[in-house]
């Protein structure tokens, strides 16, 4: 072994390296890719070729402990971790990768021989958006954890060519572009033509004497795709494993010799659209044929490289359990429930009940949301036309599982709700039943959700199988989350505590007894601010808007969603601003109100609060009358990388769910992190960022997740409420009678009759509490001593919501790996 050097540098903790990996070396090798793989002079050479060389460059460094890792679980025989989700919302991957290999320091100096700055080259990279919100960037974060703590693990998801969509805002209105992330290529992935499989679709089942066979009308070839995963410190590599679709036969040359050119390709358009484009509806079904193909297609795929890997090296499949933990991310890959018995009582030979047992026991689920729109069902003629076999399977468990409830004693109503076909008009195929009979867990993702899974949704199934439902609450991976994102902040806490927090962000909990520290209080505060001044600066390169970095800034970013809640915000910034005319003596705070996120083209509610949020932002922004005190941005466009600028500068983080419906959240706990204090209610995950940060160190308001319950029952009436309210009242007919809205003064009128009719999501209800705290939150900004002061008390106690503790107990309660 070559002597180690060590190398340190600010923000990255003291790493030993090889001596290959000093600058030096790294110049060379940058060079010597630039040449041979990219082709370029450097003379000539572009920023694109640049960046590309760089991560090249750098990913040749990664490959060999990928390699080392790989060999490793060989060798030790290795129980697999697998996590199987149609969405990874990834973001960039370069800053990520240089800081868990410890290389970015090297990097900056060996790219400044060149007259580069990484930053910039960093900015070059696209967004992998393979996502929608929530839940893919959570299986983003689980692979970076799963790499750090050492445990191997595939990620399995498609290669959508156009993920999330690109979001403009055109005279206020979003406008979806097709996002085209591929479109220069991605120096990340490697082409595994060898790891290919077919997937049939259709067709029909025949007996053979020994048993069943389908036989599909049609097959499509998915062919592997991966990304390696570099855990912190480089502790290990991982391998995200995208499927990408092609035709068997790609092009029919008869039809192309006979003129038909189109037809000729038909197929290979076929699969191609198969891995086009990501479902854009986040916390809904989109119930269309394709999506389904979507998650079958990607199910069955990876399903089939696990049994071929595991019969590879461990030859029998009645093994499978102890060498593999499916976990499905939501109900999207459940059809891999049937898919393995299929293959394990089809193609390996096993009898059903055996086949019923080895499933049940690799395969676990995690739920991710109780809206009852939210929960995944296919028309059983679709589900049976597309996939015959699977629906005979889906009876076979079914039959079973009644059996059993039957037996238990349930009466009919209960047998029906636990049924996996919806029997109440038209005949459907219920994923969530499927996967939570098909699993041996089946997890909530913050304690009030799986509580609620438990009375609510899955009250039968749990009286069933009362030990499946567990809860694992969400968390963030911090090495992205803090470290990269913030790195003054870091440098701050490492001045103040050392590098434990590094490896265990748990750590941090050694700044509480720093919280009332002054000096320490100013450093954040000066943080705070310089990430404030570069957020301005970036909002003001990209739509114009010039922003006072002493303002404070009160973020609400996330999808849009009428649960969410982002119309109580708008409602309240109009009360704000009314107040702000009509008193403009009062000492007022001054505000900047930072909205962004995407709305599902087809949610009209949701695409009419953005243009809300556009037409009071116009209207605010222009009015002298309020002096600055008031400011009203929506950002375009949002995304992992605006999120990793946005939440560094923010002081107030927006979590205001109607209670009862956020399951978790995670960007609560990145902004809490980040030091920024948390206004919301008791919903998911707040209540433990509650319970670990102290009420006097965050703003909790309105209904509980009860309460809100119990007035539904008794039959809420907002009107009463609203007539009660005058600064509501006032608000809500400014924008309903187009205050903000001269060009339509209409626009808004349903949406906000809306809350004066029925108000499911409970604005009314919650509107007085939610503005007398965002009141409480003004004057304690007014004590800066104070604020920052339990700003320190968030970044303390929110170690936990490290997704490294997150995946430490789903290794231990689920997976049962170390
Ligand atoms: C979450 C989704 C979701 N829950 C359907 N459910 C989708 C449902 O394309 N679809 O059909 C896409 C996404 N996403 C989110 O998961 C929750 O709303 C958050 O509260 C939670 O933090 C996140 C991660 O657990």
């Amino acid at each position: 072994m070559p002597p180690a050097v060590r190398v340190a540098d600010a923000t990255e903790p003291v790493v030993t390296l090889d001596p290959n990996s000093s600058v030096a070396h790294l110049d060379a090798l940058i060079l010597d890719v630039l040449r041979h793989r990219v082709g370029k002079d450097e003379l000539a050479a572009k920023p694109h070729d640049w960046f590309n060389a760089t991560v090249l460059a750098l990913r040749d460094k990664i490959i060999d402990r990928w390699i080392a890792t790989t060999r490793r679980t060989y060798e030790t025989k290795g129980k697999r971790v697998y996590y199987l989700s149609l969405e990874f919302l990834i973001g960039r991957l370069l800053r990520d990768a240089l800081a868990n290999m410890g290389l970015t320091r090297d990097m900056e100096k060996a790219l400044r021989e060149h007259g580069l700055d990484l930053s910039v080259l960093e900015d070059l990279e696209p967004d992998a958006a393979l996502g929608n919100g929530g839940l893919g960037r959570l299986a983003a974060c689980f692979m970076e954890s799963l790499a750090t703590l050492d445990i191997p693990a595939y990620g399995y998801g498609i290669r959508y060519v156009n993920g999330m969509f690109r979001q403009r805002i055109v005279d206020g209105w979003q406008v979806e572009r097709p996002e085209t992330w591929l479109a220069h290529g991605n120096p990340w992935e490697f082409d595994r033509r060898e790891s290919a499989y077919r997937v049939g679709f259709g067709g029909e089942v025949v007996e053979t004497g020994e048993g069943v066979e389908w036989k599909p009308a049609e097959q499509i070839e998915a062919s592997a795709v991966d990304t390696p995963v570099v855990g912190w410190r480089g502790a290990r590599v991982n391998t995200l494993r995208l499927w990408t679709a092609t035709a068997l036969e790609p092009i029919k040359l008869d039809a192309f010799n006979a003129g038909d050119h189109f037809g000729a390709l038909a197929d290979e358009v076929r699969a191609d659209a198969l891995v086009r484009v990501l479902y854009p509806a986040d916390s809904s079904p989109a119930g269309q044929e394709l999506r389904l193909r979507q998650e079958y297609f990607f199910s069955a795929a990876s399903i089939q490289d696990i049994m071929r890997r595991h019969v590879q090296f461990h030859g029998d499949v009645r093994t499978l359990p102890d060498q593999a933990a499916i976990q499905l991310n939501d109900t999207h890959p459940s059809v891999a429930v049937a898919e393995l018995v299929r293959l394990l009582v089809d193609v390996h030979g096993l009898e059903f009940d055996e086949a019923w047992d080895v499933t049940r026991r690799a395969i676990a689920y995690t739920n991710h949301t109780l809206l009852p729109e939210a929960l995944e069902s296919w028309p059983l003629p679709l589900f049976e036309r597309l996939l015959p076999r699977h629906m005979q399977i889906v009876y076979a468990i079914n039959s079973r599982v009644l059996r059993e409830a039957r037996k238990a004693g349930m009466d009919d109503r209960a047998i029906a709700a636990i049924s996996l076909i919806d029997e109440g008009g038209e005949r459907r195929v219920r994923m969530a039943n499927l996967a939570f009979v098909g699993a041996h867990s089946v997890n909530g993702v913050a304690a009030l959700h799986t509580d609620l899974m438990k009375t609510t949704v899955f009250a039968d199934l749990h009286a069933l199988y009362p030990s499946k439902i567990n809860n694992k609450t969400n968390g963030v991976t911090p090495r992205r989350w803090l470290q990269q994102c913030n790195p003054g902040l870091t440098g701050v806490i490492r001045d103040a505590i050392g590098d434990a927090f590094l490896d265990d962000a748990e750590q941090l909990s050694a700044l509480k007894a720093l919280a009332g520290d002054a000096v320490l209080g100013e450093r954040v505060a000066e943080v705070k601010r310089s990430n404030k001044v570069a957020l301005a600066r970036h909002l003001k390169d990209l739509m114009g808007v010039r922003l006072d970095p002493d303002a404070l800034f009160d973020v609400q970013i996330k999808r849009i969603h009428e649960y969410k809640r982002q119309l109580l915000n708008l409602v309240e910034t109009v009360a704000l601003y009314d107040q702000i005319r009509s008193h403009p003596e009062r000492d007022w705070v001054p505000r900047v109100k930072i909205f962004g996120g995407k709305a599902a083209p087809s949610y009209h509610n949701a695409k009419l609060i953005i243009k809300l949020a556009n037409d009071i932002a116009r209207r605010v922004n222009s009015d002298p009358s309020v002096g600055g005190l008031l400011k009203v941005v929506f950002v375009p466009n949002y995304n992992v990388s605006l999120a990793e600028r946005i939440i560094p500068a923010a002081d107030l983080s927006e979590q205001i769910s109607t209670a009862g419906m956020e399951a978790s959240g995670t960007g609560n706990m990145k902004f809490a992190l980040n030091g920024a204090l948390t206004i919301g209610t008791l919903d998911g995950a707040n209540v433990e960022i509650k319970d670990r940060v102290g009420d006097d160190n965050i703003f909790i308001f309105g209904l509980t997740a009860d309460e809100v319950e119990q007035r539904r029952a008794e039959g809420y009436r907002p009107g009463e409420i609203i007539a009660a309210s005058r600064e509501l009242q006032q608000a809500l007919s400014a924008i309903a009678s187009g205050v903000f809205s001269p060009d339509d003064p209409d626009r808004y009128r349903d949406l906000i009759g809306g809350i004066h009719d029925h108000d499911w999501f409970m604005i009314a209800a919650d509107f007085d509490a939610y503005a007398a705290a965002q009141r409480r939150v003004d004057a304690y900004w007014n004590d800066q001593p104070a604020w920052r002061a339990s700003a320190i008390r968030n970044i303390a106690n929110v170690g936990w919501f490290s997704s490294d503790r997150t995946i430490g107990e789903y290794a231990r309660d689920i997976w049962g790996v170390k």
